[in-house]
């Protein structure tokens, strides 16, 4: 089926786990899943989300460089649904990594969804499970911005970290998106800027005001082009994943990404076949149509 793929990921061999994402990507992975996906579940997948520019790459960067030091091996992915075209020559550049390029501790790589059916979010997830399945201890996501799907690719990451930035006024904004349901880490980027303390007052304030049920988010400052607080992050991290453990909440959470994965590519198959009927119902009546139309998936 897969010609020499499967023993050359199975060998640990970088350019097999590349091309085994592509495969996924391009909607011809189901077989390669199918064949890993029982050695995945041991990596620790977290995602880094924001608004764009508020340092996510630069705390990526310092991040795998501490986790390198501890020995561990990374995988990076990079999603940004609003530019399909981000690829190639620009990914060094936007996500700053170009430290670890050479480093065969860590693989990077940017996602687009193409002709995934669980569109970017399914091709996220297929990589991760891969990455997972291919042998690396951290999988780290970043995804840029707010929209559904960064929320979306949050659901699959075992701890969300939230990046935001002072002086920007965004973080009512962010809050109101629903961001601060995902959070699991927050991190105050920019620390040298002299509007930070009053975004660590705000973000305290509006916690405050929430009521967490079992966990809460713990706020770190960083400066990610200094590298520092990178140590306290990873500590965060480290401390809400010992807390789904201890609490079971691992468990539940992941069958919760395996569900939303399910749903995604069971509606995405579905989804231009209830096209297809629907451009040839007669018009009429739309609920009779509609009626109609799921008869001829015996609904
Ligand atoms: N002053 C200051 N600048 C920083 C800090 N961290 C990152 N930057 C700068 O902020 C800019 C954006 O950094 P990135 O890491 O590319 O931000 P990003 O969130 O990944 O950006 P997108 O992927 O485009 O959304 C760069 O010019 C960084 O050098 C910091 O701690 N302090
Ligand atoms: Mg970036």
């Amino acid at each position: 089926m897969h010609d020499d793929l499967l023993p050359a990921f199975k060998r640990g061999d970088q350019r097999a786990l590349a091309r085994a994402i592509t495969r996924c990507e391009s909607g011809r992975g189901e077989e390669l899943i199918h064949a890993v996906f029982g050695s995945a579940g041991r990596a620790r997948t977290v995602g880094i989300t924001g608004p764009p520019g508020v340092g996510k790459s630069t705390l990526v960067g310092v991040l795998v460089a501490h986790l390198r030091r501890q020995g561990k091996t990374v995988g990076v992915i990079s999603v940004d649904p609003s530019s399909p075209f981000s690829h190639g020559a620009l990914l060094g550049d936007r996500i700053r990594l170009t430290e670890h390029y050479t480093d065969p501790g860590v693989f990077i790589r940017s996602m687009a969804s193409r002709g995934h059916l669980g569109g970017v979010a399914g091709a996220t997830a297929d990589a991760a499970t891969l990455m997972d399945a291919w042998g690396l201890d951290v999988v780290v996501i970043e995804t840029v911005g707010v929209g559904q799907s960064e929320i979306e690719i949050a659901e699959i990451a075992d701890t969300t970290v939230v990046a935001l930035q002072p002086g920007s006024g965004d973080s009512v904004q962010v809050l109101k998106a629903g961001i601060l349901e995902i959070a699991d880490v927050f991190v105050v980027n920019k620390r040298d800027h002299p509007m930070a303390l009053q975004l660590e007052r705000e973000l305290r304030t509006m916690m405050e005001m929430t009521e967490f049920p079992g966990w809460t988010p713990p706020l770190v400052p960083t400066q990610a082009i200094a590298g520092e607080g990178v140590a306290a992050l990873w500590d965060a991290i480290e401390a809400h994943d010992a807390y789904l453990r201890t609490t079971g909440t691992l468990a539940r959470k992941r069958r919760g990404a395996f569900e939303h994965r399910v749903r995604a590519l069971a509606l995405g198959a579905l989804a231009p076949r209830v096209e297809a009927a629907v451009a040839t119902i007669a018009d009429g009546d739309p609920y009779a149509a509609a009626h109609a139309v799921l008869a001829r998936f015996g609904t």
